[in-house]
């Protein structure tokens, strides 16, 4: 039998833009995954010979900023219209989360980790959607795939993108692909304790020297669900017991203001990191209910609860169908 040879990306055919520099744009109120994940796919089509741009579509929040410090990186350029341009998704497929004028833009490919979303594409387009712990993961096995070198400053922002959005190993939404990458990354980047680097950022994360409206929509999301528009946000802190009885009355105002701009609900999830569980806060008219799909207790505290995509979302998506 001939063997059979290894295939890999040098085979595929190229993208082709039509319209001049193509932007790797990550989501709305972006997080670390996103951002640093629209900086690593650049270096990933640059790589490949294409003419890229990463951008973002607000200012990275106090861990974002941390990391692009930390390791000597650009903020990406925030940019809000993509019409008429060339376009790479990355950490996210719905509409929602994407520049208003995204349908006057061209996609060309998506890389992602989240529930498949409802953007769609005028051509054939590259898609890189698996069910892992982060986006950059699927970077990174990109690079590996299209024979991409990665510098040591991307790899070293890379690893605290992964360990973000799985909360370092914590979350359910970690695979062993994500501890591998991690390893591999470790290794280009030259960091030995990888645990240290992660609570250095988180410690950064838990930053809430910021307005209660900013703290809200640090990372905030709309869903809808059924007929219900709700809206979801989350704070993961190193200790819940950071926002005090001040701050959290200051925040569910904020949340009634979200409310009367047309949702029927508004949850916040405060995740505390070391106690392994989320405090729940909720407005609106099935705030009863809502807890109790959640499985808080009288306390509003959701005892192993840290992923809002996997242990909030789809248990609320069941409910409200
Ligand atoms: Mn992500």
């Amino acid at each position: 039998m001939a063997k059979v040879e290894k295939f890999s990306g040098a085979y595929t055919a190229p993208i082709t833009s039509k319209n001049g520099q193509i932007l790797v744009i990550g989501h709305k109120n972006p997080d670390t995954d996103s951002i640093v994940g629209a900086i690593a796919a650049a270096n990933l089509y640059k790589g490949r010979g294409y003419d890229v741009k990463p951008v973002a579509q607000g200012e990275p929040a106090p861990e974002t900023q941390f990391v692009l410090e930390k390791f000597g990186l650009e903020s990406p350029e925030v940019v809000t219209s993509v019409a008429g341009k060339d376009i790479f998704l990355v950490d996210y497929a719905d509409l929602k989360q994407a520049p208003a004028d995204f349908s006057e833009g061209n996609l060309c490919g998506i890389i992602d980790h989240h529930k498949m979303g409802d953007v769609s594409s005028n051509s054939p387009l590259e898609c890189w959607i698996w069910p892992v712990g982060s986006s950059n993961t699927i970077i990174k096995v990109m690079h590996d795939f299209y024979g991409v070198e990665i510098p040591r400053e991307i790899a070293s922002a890379m690893l605290c993108a992964i360990l973000s959005d799985t909360l370092i190993f914590n979350s359910p939404t970690t695979t062993p692909l994500d501890q591998k990458v991690v390893k591999e990354l470790a290794e280009i980047a030259g960091i030995e304790d990888i645990e240290a680097l992660g609570m250095e950022m988180f410690k950064a994360k838990s930053n809430l020297d910021a307005s209660p409206k900013a703290l809200l929509n640090r990372d905030f999301k709309d869903f809808e669900m059924g007929s219900k528009k709700i809206g979801i946000g989350q704070l993961e802190l190193i200790s819940e017991e950071m926002v005090t009885p001040e701050l959290k009355q200051a925040l569910v105002e904020e949340m009634n203001k979200a409310k009367a701009e047309g949702r029927d609900d508004v949850v916040l999830v405060l995740t505390d990191i070391l106690k392994k569980g989320s405090r729940l806060l909720v407005v609106g008219d099935d705030s009863a209910e809502i807890a109790k799909v959640l499985g808080a207790d009288s306390e509003m505290w959701m005892d192993g609860v840290l992923s809002r995509k996997k242990q909030i979302v789809p248990p609320l998506q069941k409910q409200f169908a």
